[in-house]
C-alpha cells in the first residue's frame, strides 16, 4: 500500500520527494523521512483538529511538499480529502465548502483571506489550517504543527470500498459535481496492468507537472511513483512558463514526465536551441487529446515520443500506450485493465470496429476498482451516466481492430480548454455578474495551441451598447478572472445582438459552437 512509504526500510536511496522552486531552495525527503511525516499529519488532523475518518477537508495548496504531507495524512486517517486548484476564488471555495460539508480546509496566505470571507456560511467548518511562515488569526499553523506532533500513528484498516478523495469536476450543466472515489483508486495503481503502463522503477525521478487541484497530479505525483519507489519531483512553478520547465528538465536528474499536450505545445512554439533532455527517457500526455503532427514534432525535437493516456476525474487513468508497446499517433492507446472499455451507442449496446459511440466503461456486473464511487448527494446525475451494463464517459471515440481508441469529442456544452474541463454555466454565472452582461452563452472555440479555449458571446445591457467594444471585451475578462478561478476565463469575446435559441427558449449552444468551428477550419 501507498502508505507504507517505508516499507520497513527496504526502499531505494533515492528520495521520496524533491521538491525545488526557483530561487534555489530544495527539500528532499527519504521514505522513512516522509512516513514520518505523514504519521504527524496524521495526528494533527485526528488528534489537534479533532476529526474523524469520513471527515472532508480541503486541500487547496500551491505545489509544496505539504500538499503531499496532507494528502498522505488523509489517508493515513481515512479523511476524504478533497484537493482543489489555487486558482480559485472565494465563490468557487464557498461552493465546495457547502457542497461537501467540508470540516476543515488547509490552504495557504494567499488564498486564506477568500476563506475568511466566507466562512461565516459554512458551519461545518470548524479547522482551518494555513500553510506559512506566518500566522494568522482564527488558522491553525501547519508547518509548527507538524515539527512538534507525535510521529507515531497507526494507519486506520481501510476498505477498497472506503471513500478517499472526492474531485469537483465540471458537467455540461450546473456547478461542479463531487466525483467520489474510494481507497480503490490508489489500490489500482498496484496492479500489474497498471504498473505496465509507465513502468517506473526506484532509480526513476518522476515529474507529474499537472496543479495538485488535479487527479492527473493524485495518480501522476503520488500512486505511480510512490508504488514503484519512484522520486516524486515537484517544481513549484508558481506561474507557467515553459523556460523553466525546459531549464529544470536540463538541470535535474528527471527520468520520466507527464504534462498535458498544452506544455508540450507551448514548449515546441518557444525557439530553444536543443530539447536533447540528457535523462529523460519517456514522455506521458493526458487532459486533452493531442495530434499525430504535435506528437511528431515532439519526437523529431527530443527524440522522445510522447505516449497518450486518457481519463476523467470520474475514471481514473482508463486508457494509454503502454511503454514499449506502439505508439499510434494521434491515439490514446489501448484500455488499462480491470476496466473493460468498449465503444458503446447512446443504449449501452457495443458497437463494432471503426464505429463512432460513446467511451463506455463495463459496470456490470461488477462495477471495476478504481472507477468513482458516485457523484456525491447526486443520485440523478449519478443514474444519468450509467448506460446499460456501462458507466458512459461523453466522450466520443472509435476502438480500431488492434484496441486502439481514438479521440473524437464530444457533442455536449463542456470545454476543455488546455487540459481544463470547463462547464459554461460556470463562466456565464460569473459573467452575468456584471452590469454590462444581459445575456451570453459560453461555448468551445478551437485552438492551435490550447487545443480549445472559452468563447462568451454576449449581449450587452442598453446602457454598455456605446462603450468601447475592445475595452469592454478586457473589462468583463478580468471581471471573470476577478470572480472565478483565472484558468475559466473567455479569451475570445464577441458581442451580439442576440443568442440563438429553440422555441421554448434554451440557447442553442451548439449552433454557436459550430459557427467556431466552421470559422477556424476557413482560417
Ligand atoms: O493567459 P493569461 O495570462 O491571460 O491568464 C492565465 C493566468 O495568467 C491567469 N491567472 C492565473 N492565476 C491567476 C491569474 N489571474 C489572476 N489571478 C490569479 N491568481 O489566468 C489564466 C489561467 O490560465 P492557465 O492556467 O491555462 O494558464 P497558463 O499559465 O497559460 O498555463 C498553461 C498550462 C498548459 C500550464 C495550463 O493550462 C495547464 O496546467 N493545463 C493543464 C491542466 C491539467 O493538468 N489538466 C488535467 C486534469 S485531470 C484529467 O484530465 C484526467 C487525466 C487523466
Amino acid at each position: 500500500m501507498v502508505c507504507d512509504l517505508d516499507q520497513e526500510g527496504k526502499r531505494g536511496p533515492n528520495p521520496a520527494l524533491w521538491w525545488v522552486n526557483s530561487q534555489g531552495n530544495e527539500v528532499k525527503w527519504s521514505f522513512r523521512e516522509l512516513t514520518d511525516f505523514t504519521c504527524r499529519a496524521a495526528n494533527v488532523f485526528t488528534q489537534t483538529c479533532g476529526l474523524q475518518q469520513g471527515d472532508r477537508l480541503a486541500l487547496i495548496l500551491p505545489r509544496v511538499p505539504e500538499w503531499w504531507l496532507v494528502a498522505m495524512g488523509c489517508i493515513r486517517t481515512g479523511i476524504i480529502f478533497m484537493p482543489g486548484t489555487t486558482q480559485m476564488k472565494a465563490k468557487d471555495i464557498l461552493y465546495r465548502l457547502k457542497q461537501s460539508n467540508a470540516h476543515s480546509i488547509v490552504t495557504t496566505d494567499a488564498l486564506a483571506p477568500e476563506v475568511d470571507s466566507v466562512a461565516s456560511e459554512c458551519p461545518a467548518l470548524k479547522t482551518k489550517l494555513l500553510v506559512s511562515d506566518h500566522g494568522r488569526e482564527g488558522w491553525l499553523d501547519f508547518r509548527s504543527l507538524i515539527q512538534s506532533a507525535s510521529p507515531d500513528h497507526t494507519c486506520i484498516k481501510s476498505k477498497t470500498t472506503d471513500p478517499m478523495v472526492i474531485f469537483f469536476t465540471s458537467g455540461t450543466t450546473g456547478f461542479p459535481k463531487m466525483a467520489k472515489h474510494s481507497h480503490g483508486l490508489s489500490l489500482r495503481h498496484s496492479f500489474p496492468s497498471s504498473r505496465k503502463l509507465l513502468q517506473l522503477k526506484a532509480s526513476d525521478v518522476f515529474w507529474c507537472l499537472s496543479d495538485p487541484g488535479w487527479i492527473l497530479a493524485v495518480m501522476g505525483a503520488v500512486f505511480e511513483p510512490w508504488t514503484a519507489g519512484s522520486t516524486v519531483f515537484i517544481h513549484h512553478l508558481p506561474q507557467f512558463d515553459p523556460k523553466v520547465i525546459v531549464e529544470t528538465l536540463f538541470k535535474y536528474p528527471i527520468t520520466q514526465c507527464i504534462a498535458a499536450p498544452s506544455v508540450y505545445r507551448m514548449i515546441l512554439q518557444e525557439n530553444f536551441g536543443s530539447l536533447r533532455f540528457p535523462t529523460l527517457e519517456h514522455c506521458t500526455t493526458g487532459g486533452e487529446a493531442m495530434l499525430p503532427e504535435e506528437q511528431e514534432k515532439w519526437r523529431q525535437r527530443t527524440g522522445l515520443l510522447v505516449h497518450q493516456v486518457y481519463g476523467q476525474s470520474e475514471t481514473g487513468l482508463t486508457c494509454g500506450t503502454l511503454r514499449g508497446s506502439q505508439v499510434k499517433p494521434g491515439s490514446m492507446g489501448k484500455a488499462i485493465p480491470p476496466f473493460d472499455v468498449q465503444v458503446i451507442d447512446d443504449e449501452g449496446n457495443v458497437l463494432p470496429p471503426n464505429t463512432e459511440g460513446n467511451l463506455g466503461i463495463r459496470i456490470k456486473p461488477t462495477k471495476p476498482i478504481g472507477l468513482f464511487m458516485l457523484y456525491e448527494n447526486d443520485p440523478v446525475k449519478t443514474a444519468k451516466v450509467e448506460c446499460g451494463d456501462f458507466y458512459n464517459t461523453g466522450d466520443k471515440v472509435t476502438i480500431d481492430e488492434e484496441g486502439y481508441i481514438w479521440f473524437l469529442g464530444r457533442d455536449d456544452d463542456i470545454i476543455n480548454a488546455s487540459g481544463y474541463r470547463i462547464g459554461p454555466a460556470e463562466v456565464e454565472s460569473a459573467l452575468a455578474e456584471h452590469p454590462a452582461v444581459a445575456e451570453s452563452a459560453v461555448v468551445s472555440s478551437p485552438d492551435p495551441i490550447r487545443g480549445q479555449v472559452v468563447k462568451a458571446f454576449i449581449v450587452l445591457t442598453p446602457q454598455f451598447l456605446s462603450h468601447d467594444p475592445d475595452q469592454l471585451a478586457k473589462e468583463l475578462q478580468e471581471h471573470v478572472k476577478a470572480v472565478t478561478a483565472p484558468y475559466k476565463y473567455p479569451r475570445k469575446v464577441e458581442f451580439v445582438p442576440e443568442l440563438p435559441k429553440t422555441i421554448t427558449g434554451k440557447i442553442k449552444r451548439s449552433e454557436l459552437r459550430e459557427k467556431e468551428s466552421s470559422q477556424m477550419q476557413r482560417q
